[in-house]
């Protein structure tokens, strides 16, 4: 990363490139992460690169979902570990959420490389190698989660994943909370609180709202999540993208 000079146009854009192939090099992205990491940059660009308006909004309601839940947890993958592993095990440290690793391409070495990187990052308990639960609905491999951990939890934080997954999250009843830069995704149309930005913004921005409302009550904390309207956040995003309006 020090080799990119500071002042280069795109130069946010190409350090999140490095952490990536970084990732996929140390074992903890899959191949697979590099084309998400593609069509999200793409998705970014036409945001301006830039957390828009009603994307904080979002992100501050879903902060409010995950403090007022009584067991949430914040998913963790190859691109998201790769991506922001400090910052990710921050916001969850910041809610009081469980980390689980939950991968798309399961393996039993990207678990374990995940783990050892969120516990380098300060992570004291990594959920996730456990796997004694199962998300219905969804394949073996993919289904697998921690019956203590997204099995139990009431809330749950989905940082770029795949449609599938978020969708069957929702259908056993958890609030879904998403980030991911595609507001047409399954993922963003499936979520309660869907979070259009880059997630390299998105968690540190959530950490700081997460600080803020710490002293919030839950009737506060329920005012903020019902003033929040995912069709609408979601609409305002599409604008942003054809129109360049913010
Ligand atoms: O590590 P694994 O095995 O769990 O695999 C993770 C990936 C991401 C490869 C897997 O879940 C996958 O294939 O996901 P998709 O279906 O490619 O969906 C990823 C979504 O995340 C897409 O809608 C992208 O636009 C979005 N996205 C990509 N990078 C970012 C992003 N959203 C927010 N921030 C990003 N940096």
């Amino acid at each position: 990363e020090s080799a990119l000079p500071e002042d280069h146009p795109r130069y946010e854009s190409l350090v999140t490139r490095h952490r990536i192939e970084a990732g996929v090099d140390r074992g903890i992205t899959s191949r697979q992460g590099l084309i998400a990491q593609g069509r999200g940059e793409a998705f970014d660009y036409l945001l301006g690169e830039e957390t828009i308006p009603t994307a904080d909004r979002a992100a501050r309601a879903g902060v409010a979902r995950l403090l007022a839940a009584d067991h949430p947890v914040v998913s963790v993958n190859g691109n998201v570990a790769a991506l922001a592993p400090g910052e990710t095990v921050e916001l969850a440290d910041a809610v009081s959420a469980a980390l689980e690793v939950n991968l798309f391409n399961r393996t039993d070495e990207r678990m374990e490389a995940i783990e050892e990187h969120l516990r380098e990052h300060g992570a004291a308990d990594v959920k996730g190698l456990t796997a004694d639960g199962r998300i219905p609905g969804l394949d073996h491999e993919r289904a697998t989660v921690d019956a203590d951990g997204i099995g139990a939890a009431d809330a749950v934080l989905v940082p770029l994943e795949d449609g599938d997954r978020a969708e069957a999250l929702a259908a056993m009843g958890k609030v879904v909370v998403a980030i991911d830069l595609n507001p047409g995704s399954r993922t963003a149309r499936v979520a309660d609180v869907p979070i259009v930005d880059n997630v390299v913004r998105a968690l540190p921005a959530m950490t700081a709202h997460a600080r803020e409302l710490a002293g919030a009550d839950d009737g506060e904390l329920e005012r903020i999540a019902a003033a929040f309207d995912p069709d609408e956040a979601l609409a305002a995003a599409e604008r942003a993208i054809r129109e360049g309006e913010f």
